[in-house]
């Protein structure tokens, strides 16, 4: 349904995702409603009335929104009105090249990169989706000579439909959002959506050396990109990445810590490349690129104690990757927020190189009971603020304390950022 001149639509849920589609209906003639679960919408704009008593064409549904058990998609579902994503909406109004990117951990470093090596090379670019700007924002202002790079999220695929882009790249998967998708299984089964539409031209780009991306089922045209060499596709060899026989970059020339680093970077080098977009741009563009806020961030050093803010840690794989990426360091790292269901108690089995752990937060309890069991050293506070406190009068000389939550923020704060954000000024005010 491509036409929406005059045909009702419904937008469920009224953040971000759902304002940039209502806009966007708006501007294509649809009738919009609007329905969201917060009162404070309800009594402004939105509809009062239980939305299943009227008649839609067709019903968009925000990223936040839970799909299973909710009983106003099943039961829109069930009256065959087609239920669909925000991103399938955004994106069957896009022109140009549609690049989405998915991935357990660093989609946002690997968009942000692909969006200044576009730029580098002079292309109308935009970056959007799940990094923050609804894809349906920007769909009208791109054309056909646009680089849309979509950082796409399982909560934006899970009632994808139509989404189709051009390129589809999986960076990897590992356990994450499993109070929402209630199984691993389900969780890899909506990241595969990735691939559903990808048919004809649509060429796809996968990490070799993940062995949850390559659990996938993979469409026929796959691009490779590895830490191994390959004789087609993205690799490392003699400590440089390599497209083909093509010599991109030496790693020691890449701004951003750790080797998951590398393999993102691999990622943006290899859609770059089947973009057609010259070596020395996607060179330059890598050399002068700084990482976004909150991951591995560098905070201050103080009384000889080095601060990290890593608050977009919201996984245990990225605190596993966090903790690779700093070996070496005497670590303090600091866990909690509110958990999605994952297990700590396999984590500290695991022995992660740490020398002790600060847990705050709704989960704070569980982790710390799991840290202790397995012989570590932890402390445990109810808030972020208390325990950041105590790192700072705690921690001695020659230790590097880590906020690597491994959790959600939700708990406490409205977002990962401002997680990030009070930690920062928490490190670096008086007290
Ligand atoms: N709402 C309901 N019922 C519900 C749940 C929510 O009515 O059951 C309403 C809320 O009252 C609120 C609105 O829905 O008014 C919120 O919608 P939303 O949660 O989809 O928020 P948006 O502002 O549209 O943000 C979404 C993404 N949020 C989520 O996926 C939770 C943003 O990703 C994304 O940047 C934005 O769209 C732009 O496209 C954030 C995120 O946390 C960063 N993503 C997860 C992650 O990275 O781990 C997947």
């Amino acid at each position: 349904m491509k036409n929406l001149k005059g045909k009702k639509v419904l937008v469920y849920g009224l953040g971000g995702s759902g304002s940039a589609a209502s806009k966007l209906l708006h501007s294509l003639g649809a009738c919009v409603s609007v329905y969201d679960e917060d009162k404070k919408f309800r009594s402004l704009f939105c509809f009062d009335e239980e939305p299943l008593s009227h008649k839609f064409d067709l019903v968009v549904v925000s990223p936040g929104i839970k799909v299973i058990g909710n009983s106003l998609i099943s039961g829109f579902r069930a009256r065959k009105t087609p239920v669909i994503s925000e991103i399938d909406l955004g994106s069957r109004y896009c022109r140009g090249k549609l690049i989405a990117v998915t991935g357990t951990n660093g989609k946002t470093t690997t968009c942000s990169l692909l969006g200044k090596i576009f730029e580098e090379a002079g292309k109308d670019t935009f970056v959007c989706g799940n990094i923050g700007l609804p894809i349906s924002s920007i769909a009208l202002k791109s054309d056909k000579k646009s680089y849309i790079v979509c950082e796409t999220s399982n909560f934006q695929l899970e009632l994808s439909e139509s989404f189709s882009p051009d390129v589809a790249c999986v960076l990897n998967i590992e356990e994450d959002h499993l109070d929402r998708h209630e199984s691993f299984g389900e969780y890899v089964r909506v990241k595969n959506k990735i691939f559903q539409n990808c048919k004809g031209s649509c060429e796809s780009v996968v990490n070799l050396d993940d062995e949850g991306a390559m659990r996938l089922n993979l469409p026929k045209k796959v691009n490779f990109f590895s830490f191994n060499p390959l004789k087609k596709g993205i690799s490392v060899k003699n400590g440089c990445i390599y497209n083909g026989k093509t010599r991109i970059i030496s790693v020691d020339d890449i701004p951003l810590i750790g080797k998951k680093n590398v393999s993102n970077v691999m990622a943006a080098v290899a859609i770059a490349c089947l973009c057609k977009i010259k070596p020395k741009f996607i060179q330059s563009a890598i050399m002068h690129f700084s990482p976004p806020p909150h991951r591995l961030e560098y905070v201050d050093e103080i009384n000889g104690v080095k601060f990290v803010n890593d608050s977009k840690s919201t996984n245990i794989a990225c605190v596993k990757m966090a903790i690779e990426s700093l070996e070496g360091q005497k670590i303090v790292l600091m866990l909690g927020g509110q958990n999605k269901d994952l297990n700590f108690e396999k984590f500290f089995e695991e022995r992660p190189k740490i020398s002790r752990c600060i847990c705050f937060g709704e989960a704070g309890e569980t982790i710390h009971a799991a840290a202790t069991r397995f012989g570590y050293q932890s402390e445990c506070f109810e808030t972020l603020k208390e325990a950041t406190l105590y790192a700072k009068r705690e921690a001695e000389a020659g230790e590097l304390v880590l906020l690597s939550p491994g959790c959600t923020s939700f708990d406490e704060f409205s977002s990962y950022a401002v997680r990030g954000q009070i930690f920062t000024e928490l490190v670096r005010s008086e007290s």
